[in-house]
């Protein structure tokens, strides 16, 4: 095998946001592109030469070709093996899973997860670390250091590696490996959850369900194990062949996006139960019959749960939370006696929680939910979580999230998000936010009071390291809260993400409309900021 050393000139744009490098696929077909970044990623690897690394993507446009380069890069710099899923495919959290089981050093997902693909949408290279869990800021730091200094880059000259079935096969020294992306995964989750209940409950002609792959990587996940393992009627997983470009839809779980689902949900014909899952696999989106669970509360209330299922039925040592996800999990911690800790926006901040046994469940108010059994959030891992709670509980969906709000009292929660803003106005407007902070406190707006303000920050509790400028909180006197924050996910300008959040511990008052009940507070939020004025955008693009 001849390995050829290319010299190439540094992109000034390689800096990983929340969740890894994320570009249009034009960005990412530049030449040498993708070969500077990867260069960039393996030069920082601490233990390259002979290192396992697992590879593999969510099987979007640009998927297969970067797998190649990838291989060949891996090969011609010293990496030693290479476990990479069949097809190409792999889910994140079927990566996270195959890095831990295998004491890989690391792994790469090529994904840019929920946002659009095909030739005209995003790609995307997601960097994991030998505990499974996506590179800490200063792994992702540290390539883009090496990205803004690169001279050449290093790739094997050989043929395309057949990755159509499992076996083994060899670039030079380099062993490569082509696994079955679905096995080991399946086996992770018939260890944690009652599959004989699921089961029973899956083949009951009382009980229907549908799950929306979305055209994406869950597809053949979801086939194997809710079809074919759980014995669920066939058609009970819909759009579960992974596309290039996923349909024409963005792949993203949520009422705007899995509109199709939702209305299904609703509709004259609707299931007991629906979910859906992203582009590779680590987000969820659960409902009932006419009836959506806010991604804040199903974190809560899968906590409050926990004992139902075998998994976790020794107990949690602990919960964590992103900033702006709603409180609701903090009032289950406090009942179960348990901390809960409160992180920056993105995985990457739970790992050391996790890896330090402080927490064992822990999610996103972006529809994400997780646990100690891997590094990553966890779709498929929610919806079977959710499966064995009905199982245990025969009782609906709204049923079960009514009690808890009965019990803990309600946190009614939305995120309104303003995409493709221009860059310099949503920075400008978080900015003056930042710097009226000291007015803010105490300030009055009508009836309403604020009664504390600032920019959150987070030391680690483990390694002590810090992140500030996470997103600007203000606490009203009545108990409710706004966050603004900048997404560092996106791909064409900004998007600003408002957070609003109000607690209702009245039963009577609990069964409103979430955009209702929070109107005032949306209303509120754009006097403060002056969001219409300075975006130019008489709503919210996007509101979950
Ligand atoms: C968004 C979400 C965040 C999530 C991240 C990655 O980040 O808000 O909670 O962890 O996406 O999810 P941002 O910076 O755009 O707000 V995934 O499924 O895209 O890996
Ligand atoms: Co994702």
């Amino acid at each position: 095998m001849r390995i050829r050393e290319i010299e190439t000139t540094p992109y000034e744009d390689q800096r990983p946001g929340t969740s890894g490098l994320r570009k249009r696929v034009a960005t990412f077909a530049q030449p040498r592109y993708l070969e500077n970044f990867i260069q960039s990623v393996l030069d920082v690897l601490p233990e390259r030469d002979g290192a396992t690394l697992v590879l593999g993507g969510d099987g979007r446009y640009h998927n297969d070709h970067a797998i190649q380069v990838v291989l060949k890069m891996a090969a011609a710099n010293g990496v030693g093996r290479v476990l990479v899923g069949r097809g190409g495919l792999l889910s994140t959290p079927a990566t996270s899973c195959l890095i831990r089981r295998h004491s890989a050093d690391g792994g790469i997902v090529l994904s840019a997860s929920h946002n659009p693909g095909g030739p005209h949408g995003d790609f995307g290279v997601k960097v994991n670390g030998p505990n499974g869990g996506p590179a800490p800021e200063r792994l992702t730091e540290a390539i883009y250091a090496r990205s803004r200094a690169i001279t050449s880059y290093r790739i094997a000259e050989a043929q395309d590696v057949a990755l159509d079935r499992t076996g083994e096969a060899r670039l030079g020294k380099m062993a490569i490996e082509v696994v079955d992306p679905v096995a080991e995964y399946a086996a992770l989750m018939e260890r944690l959850f009652d599959f004989d209940a699921i089961a029973g409950l899956l083949r009951s002609t009382s009980f229907r369900m549908r799950f929306d792959a979305m055209h994406a990587v869950t597809g053949p996940y979801a086939l194997e194990i809710l079809e074919r393992r759980l014995g669920a009627p066939p058609g009970t997983v819909v759009n579960g062949t992974p596309l290039p470009d996923f349909g024409g839809e963005a792949p993203d779980p949520n009422r705007v996006h899995a509109r199709a689902l939702v209305a299904h949900l609703y509709g004259p014909q609707a299931p007991d139960f629906g979910a859906a899952c992203d582009g590779d696999g680590d987000r969820n989106m659960i409902l009932g019959r006419c009836f959506f669970v806010s991604p804040s509360d199903s974190v809560a209330l899968l906590a409050a749960n926990a004992h139902l299922v075998p998994g976790y039925r020794a107990g949690l040592a602990g919960v964590a939370r992103s900033m702006p996800t709603s409180r609701a999990l903090d009032r289950v911690a406090e009942r179960l006696g348990i901390r809960c800790y409160e992180t920056p926006t993105g995985w990457k901040h739970f790992g050391n929680l996790l890896d330090a046994g402080l927490i064992t469940l822990c999610g996103e108010e972006s529809f994400g939910t997780g646990s100690s059994h891997l590094r990553e959030k966890d779709g498929l891992w929610a919806v079977l979580f959710w499966l064995n709670l009905l199982a245990a509980r025969c009782e609906p969906v709204a049923q079960i999230v009514r009690a808890h709000w009965r019990t803990f009292g309600r946190h009614y929660y939305s995120r309104h998000d303003y995409e493709g803003v221009e860059p310099q106005a949503a920075r400008r407007l978080t900015e003056d936010l930042r710097a009226r902070l000291g007015d803010l406190r105490g300030a009055r707006f009508g009836e309403d009071v604020v009664r504390e303000a600032d920019d959150f920050s987070y030391t680690d509790p483990v390694d002590h390291t810090t992140a500030s400028g996470q997103g600007i909180r203000l606490f009203l006197a009545d108990g409710a809260r706004v966050v603004y924050r900048l997404s560092g996910t996106g791909t064409e300008g900004a998007t600003l993400r408002v957070y609003l959040e109000r607690f209702e511990p009245e039963p009577s008052r609990q069964d409103a409309d979430a955009q209702e009940a929070l109107a005032d507070l949306a209303r509120l939020a754009d006097e403060i900021a002056g969001i219409r004025a300075r975006l130019g955008r008489e709503a919210p693009s996007v509101v979950t």
